[in-house]
């Protein structure tokens, strides 16, 4: 915590730290409507409610979204226009196909079981043909697969779709053991996400998890902020080995290879926090690369982005650019470990 208030602080954002939190957890649950969500406390001015004492936007964490839910049996809630299709697919195709065939050639088990025992049918039958039945069994399976594969085909094509121009990209590079982050189209600033440890874990000066930071496990201690309903460029790749950046509910799960770029898109329809990690085997501490990324408002996003020291993509110069332009220039060089390499735009 200390080091991202240093690195806002090189930023030149205004920002009292000490009034920062209180301001922004009171009013973190109506973050989603910044522009009623202010209108009685005239205090918090040069403070930007929505913006954390890291310098993330603020926002409450619900427990049924974004991450596991107990005795929760079926897919995470789906925040992507890809993951809400796939979750239909799940739900109204693949369990509902799977379920009658169970149940039919169970049934099918137990009546022959029962009508043709020993007792009830002491001279079998020595039929060894009847091209009826097969013809059934031959085409009926042919057509059941042939009308999986239809919306199928469809998902799988929506899920690798190229993003369009207007995306905003995020490049996760996976390393042993954590996620760095870009945002090469906001100025190319750098996020490092580490494990938040539990209390009792930490080494001195480590900040360890609250409730407030998300699950054990599953905290970051920088998050990475998202614009809901802009597409998004997903880029994966690694510094060391094989890793994967997994996002459930956004129906995300994207191999970090070394060496090569990897690239989906996806669109978050819904502001919240949402919670994955690192789904590839890759190494001791693999259990402990969490993903954190809080999907917020166009407008909060780009407050974010310039409270980085980055700049909002397709925006006059003018807008923000004196102070940010100098200070992106500054968090760049002093962003920790940029373990690739930094000429990625
Ligand atoms: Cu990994």
């Amino acid at each position: 915590m200390a080091a991202a208030g240093l690195m806002l602080g090189s930023v030149g954002h205004a920002k009292a730290p000490t009034t920062a939190p209180a301001a922004a957890t009171t009013q973190g649950v109506t973050v989603t409507d910044p522009k009623t969500a202010t209108p009685a406390p005239a205090a918090p001015e040069a403070v930007n409610p929505l913006l954390a004492d890291n310098g993330g936007p603020t926002m409450p964490i619900d427990p049924k979204v974004g991450q596991p839910v107990d005795g929760w049996i079926d897919v995470q809630e789906q925040v992507t226009p890809t993951g809400k299709r796939a979750a239909w697919m799940h739900d109204s195709i693949l369990v509902p196909v799977i379920t009658a065939i169970s149940i039919f050639v169970l049934g099918l088990l137990v009546w022959v079981v029962i009508r043709y025992r020993r007792a009830a049918n002491p001279i079998p039958s020595k039929t060894s043909h009847n091209t009826m039945i097969e013809v059934i069994w031959t085409l009926a399976p042919v057509i059941i697969l042939v009308g999986i594969a239809v919306p199928s085909i469809g998902l799988l094509q929506a899920q690798y779709k190229p993003a369009p121009s207007n995306a905003i990209t995020l490049k996760a590079i996976g390393n042993q053991w954590y996620w760095s982050y870009q945002y090469p189209d906001n100025g190319g600033f750098e996020i490092t996400a580490n494990m938040l440890k539990e209390k009792g874990t930490t080494a001195p000066g480590e900040r360890a998890r609250t409730d407030a930071d998300g699950p054990p496990l599953l905290a970051t201690d920088n998050r990475i902020v998202l614009p809901v309903g802009v597409p998004i460029k997903l880029l994966t790749t690694s510094a060391d080995v094989i890793h994967a950046w997994a996002m459930p509910a956004f129906w995300i799960k994207l191999d970090a290879i070394p060496g090569k770029i990897n690239e989906t898109s996806f669109t978050i329809q819904k502001p919240g926090v949402y919670f994955g990690q690192c789904s590839e085997l890759c190494g001791s501490r693999h259990g402990y690369m969490p993903i954190t990324v809080v999907a917020v408002e166009k407008p909060v996003f780009d407050q974010w982005v310039v409270a980085k020291g980055g700049t909002v993509k397709g925006a006059a110069p003018a807008a923000a650019a004196p102070e940010a332009t100098p200070a992106a220039t500054t968090t760049n060089t002093s962003a920790p470990a940029p373990a690739v390499a930094p000429s990625d735009k």
